[in-house]
């Protein structure tokens, strides 16, 4: 069954899948920094963290390479408190928003909640370019590989096994 998103609150303990990216600054500094500060996040703990991946940039401008990794958090938090909490952690990093897909310090993604499909202006989960992304793929396949991705009802090792 796919769960309704007001079935979840914060007595609730969900589990979530978050992308990493960073191409300016220190970036593993920055990836290892983010995730000390999620741990200090009340209703929050990280079950799982990837390896670093260097990438090559997909899309945007012209742009550095960029450091990606996942994690897997368990939480008691609704998806929009998830993403408020994620955009926080990456104001702390610095990360200034500027052109859309452009360079950035910290990227944080909500992919997967549960087995929660959302749509709404704010927040898409999953996230709807995961499946296109061996930056996000790879890295989970690590540490998920058996996870479904609710949409396509396919593992991340069958979603991987798609990609190039
Ligand atoms: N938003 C909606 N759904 C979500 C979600 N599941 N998780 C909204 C996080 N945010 C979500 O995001 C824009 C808005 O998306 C947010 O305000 C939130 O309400 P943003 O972080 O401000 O901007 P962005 O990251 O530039 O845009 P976007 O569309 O999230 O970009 P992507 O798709 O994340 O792509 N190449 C490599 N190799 N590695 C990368 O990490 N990242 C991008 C960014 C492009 N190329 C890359 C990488
Ligand atoms: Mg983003």
């Amino acid at each position: 069954m796919v769960e309704n998103s007001e079935q979840i609150n914060t007595r609730t303990t969900s589990l979530s899948a978050i992308a990493l990216g960073s191409n300016i600054g220190e970036s593993q500094a920055i990836l290892e920094g983010a995730i000390k500060s999620l741990e200090k996040i009340p209703g929050v703990t990280i079950k799982a963290i990837s390896s670093w991946y260097k990438t090559a940039p997909v899309g945007g401008p012209e742009q550095p390479d960029y450091l990606n990794g996942c994690a897997i958090l368990e939480v008691q938090l609704t998806p929009e408190q998830l993403l408020k909490t994620l955009q926080e952690i990456e104001q702390e990093f610095g990360r200034v928003r500027k052109e859309r897909w452009g360079p950035r310090t910290l990227d944080l993604d909500v992919i997967l909640f549960n087995d929660l499909i959302l749509e709404t202006p704010d927040l898409q989960i999953p996230h709807p370019r995961m499946r296109e992304r061996a930056f996000v793929l790879v890295p989970l396949a690590e540490i998920a590989p058996e996870w479904i991705e609710p949409v396509t009802k396919e593992t991340i090792s069958q979603l991987l096994e798609h990609l190039d």
